[in-house]
């Protein structure tokens, strides 16, 4: 089956194209390259030295002899979008392709306006070139657990069944996003149900928790493939920027009380995840939608298992509440279902000691790069 990975030189997306290279899809990858050139923007970078795009597809070509055709350009470049699709003819579409920070999305109107145009235009034009052209073709597009926000019920996969002055129906879940980024996710959602609605797409909405991790069975067999891993206050996320942080010796970062409570899973997961929605595709007309995480944590318990690891490990790690830069319920239920992927033939990799050390141990080998300006956050959500 031909796969075009739409991002794949972003963290999920190059770890993903890989894999399913790997498992014997024919795979393209087609990105912008705007994440590298925020990051030189924002004077961030990724802990670990990702090659340039050219150089990590010929190393990956030469080692497995699979060839990773290259499509650079934009996605909210319709022209551009539609000529590739008619080069590469794919069967289905994995949509990374994204500006997926909160914190970026918060930074001010200019931040909040380019997410939101990148991430709703980008997927309308890919939903208007798979309409006219590719109507079977399957998108497996990343949704986000945020979507949902933290409400005081059981979180369901993309639908509920609703009683209401004796009626009955099954109705897409509320929504309740915390960030300009989350709500993009939402924006995306309603565009990709209404096109299956009325086209006759088929798509599969994947809503992820936070991933961690960085190695993966392809990612880790060379150094000019290695995956990029951000710390930094604006990309970095939750248990990657604890492991950095306990590797310098910062205090790990927990914002406001920790009790918030968030789905994750390893990025081991996320390509395996892909992979099972790719092979077991939505019907025509079809918008699936699957809760993609294996376990969740507050994020003052992730702090105190990284705490657990590092001290195991001879660091000295303290753990630091500082006020909270975003607007979120700190205390709150949280009780997402997960069973679609795990049906499908999900064997999750949980967290354990035997990770933390290796993420711990990784973060250790490039200490060296982090930038110590770029640790605490810089963005908040309040006026
Ligand atoms: P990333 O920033 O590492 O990668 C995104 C890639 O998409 C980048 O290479 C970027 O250059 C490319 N891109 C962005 N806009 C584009 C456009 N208009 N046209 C072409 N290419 C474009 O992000 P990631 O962490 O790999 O996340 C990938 C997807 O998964 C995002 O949609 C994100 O919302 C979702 N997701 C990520 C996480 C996580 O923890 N990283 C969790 C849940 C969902
Ligand atoms: N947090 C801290 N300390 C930190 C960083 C984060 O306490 O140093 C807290 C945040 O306040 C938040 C939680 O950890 O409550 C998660 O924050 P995050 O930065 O790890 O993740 P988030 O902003 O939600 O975004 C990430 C990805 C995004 C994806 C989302 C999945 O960047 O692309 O959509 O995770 S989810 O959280 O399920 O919506």
């Amino acid at each position: 089956m031909k796969v075009l990975v739409i991002g794949g030189d972003g963290y999920c997306g190059w770890a993903t194209a890989l894999h399913l290279c790997n498992k014997g899809y024919e795979v393209g990858i087609l990105d912008s390259l705007v994440r590298r050139y925020w990051d030189l923007k924002l004077s961030v970078d990724t802990l670990t030295p990702i090659a340039p795009i050219k150089t990590r597809i010929k190393r990956w070509e030469d080692l497995t002899g699979k060839s990773l055709p290259l499509f650079i350009g934009d996605i909210t470049d319709y022209d551009f979008l539609s000529k590739t699709l008619h080069e590469f003819e794919p069967e289905a579409i994995v949509h990374f392709g994204e500006q997926r920070s909160a914190p970026y999305s918060m930074i001010d109107r200019e931040h909040a306006v380019l997410t939101q145009v990148n991430n709703v235009v980008g997927t309308l034009n890919l939903l208007y070139a798979m309409k006219s052209d590719f109507p079977d073709c399957h998108l497996v597009k990343l949704g986000t657990m945020g979507e949902y926000g933290t409400p005081n019920i059981d979180i369901e996969e993309g639908y509920i069944t609703i009683e209401h002055n004796g009626r009955k129906d099954t109705l897409p879940y509320p929504k309740q996003p915390g960030s300009f980024y989350h709500l993009s996710k939402v924006h995306d959602s309603h565009n990709i149900h209404f096109a299956c609605k009325i086209w006759g797409i088929r798509a599969t909405d994947l809503n992820q928790g936070v991933v961690y991790g960085v190695l993966t069975e392809q990612t880790g067999i060379d150094e000019l493939l290695i995956n990029r891993l951000d710390y930094d206050g604006i990309f970095g996320t939750a248990l990657n920027r604890f492991c950095i942080q306990a590797a310098i010796g910062h205090p790990l970062t927990v914002y406001g009380s920790g009790g918030q409570t968030r789905g994750f899973l390893d990025i081991r997961d996320t390509v395996r995840c892909v992979e099972l929605a790719i092979a077991n595709p939505a019907d025509a007309g079809q918008f699936r939608v699957f809760n993609q995480f294996t376990e969740s944590f507050s994020v003052g318990d992730l702090a105190l298992m990284v705490k657990k690891a590092g001290v195991a490990m001879g660091l000295n790690i303290e753990i630091n509440h500082l006020e909270n830069p975003r607007v979120e319920l700190e205390e709150h239920y949280f009780n997402p279902k997960n069973t679609k992927l795990l049906d499908l033939g999900l064997q999750p990799h949980y967290l354990s000691d035997s990770l933390l050390d290796s993420l711990l141990n990784f973060a250790i080998k490039y200490k060296d790069r982090v930038d110590l300006e770029q640790i605490l956050p810089k963005v908040t959500w309040k006026r």
